[in-house]
């Protein structure tokens, strides 16, 4: 199996590089006006488009993915909630064991189910290290995945989380306040992170201003995900797409 984009984001990383991620949610997509959302990924130079959410209810992925690879070659990279997101239009996965939580359903259960599918569908694997962190309430993905997140002022606990994470072999690193988090994760945690693993660090939820996306890339974030952001103005997407490109290696800031 190829790990084309797993090599190629290690090194973005060596090189300063730093990502961003367009997070499109099936469901929220209007296939009528999303060729707009398409062409200014295309614009603006987003460097990757997630397609997924920890639930899915319209089951309108196989279209969304569709539409997106007959209109970019942007790399499209499903981010899961469970076994039947997988559609093997996407060019990856990021196969998230769900390492800030103890339900074994979503460190290993959900894999093994997947494993054949996976081997058979081409996409390329990229193990992700997944840790929710606590964002002031409760979000979807913590509720569907009944695990308790990280509190937000324990930087070491997460630290940790992410070494064993990287110890037991797993090439990324995913920090996550929840997708429309009001809180996103904090510099503090994010440098902690940053201190203790080599991965790339992915970090998202609740990034809606450029401010954040700059806490969020000074403190050492590799790749910014934005989704309810974008969804809610879509200047942001611009506006971010500036900003990562203003954090790598050899730009004036
Ligand atoms: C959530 O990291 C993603 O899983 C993105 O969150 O939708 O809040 O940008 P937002």
């Amino acid at each position: 199996m190829t790990q084309q984009l797993l090599n190629k984001l290690y090194e973005r990383k060596a090189n300063g590089q730093k990502s961003f991620a367009v997070l499109i949610d099936p469901d929220k997509v209007n296939l009528e006006n999303f060729s707009n959302l398409l062409d200014l990924c295309i614009q603006h130079g987003a460097d990757y488009i997630f397609v997924g959410g920890s639930l899915i209810t319209d089951y309108v992925m196989t279209e969304v993915i569709a539409k997106i690879k007959s209109y970019t070659n942007i790399p499209v990279i499903l981010f899961p909630g469970n076994s039947l997101h997988i559609d093997s239009q996407a060019d990856a996965i990021l196969l998230l064991s769900l390492i800030s939580g103890r339900n074994p359903e979503f460190l290993i259960g959900q894999h093994v189910i997947s494993a054949p599918i996976l081997r058979k569908s081409g996409l390329e694997i990229m193990p992700t290290g997944y840790m929710l962190i606590d964002s002031g309430r409760q979000t979807t993905v913590s509720y569907i995945s009944n695990t308790n997140p990280i509190p937000h002022d324990k930087p070491g606990i997460a630290a940790c989380t992410a070494m064993a994470g990287e110890m037991l072999g797993l090439k990324l690193t995913y920090l996550d306040a929840g997708s429309g988090a009001i809180n996103p994760v904090s510099p503090e945690m994010i440098a902690a992170v940053r201190q203790s693993v080599d991965t790339p660090i992915i970090v998202g939820g609740g990034i809606n201003s450029i401010k954040k996306a700059k806490n969020a890339l000074s403190a050492g974030a590799d790749v910014i995900v934005v989704g309810n952001g974008i969804e809610e103005n879509i200047d942001l997407l611009r506006e971010i797409a500036e900003t990562v490109d203003s954090y790598s290696v050899g730009s004036i800031q």
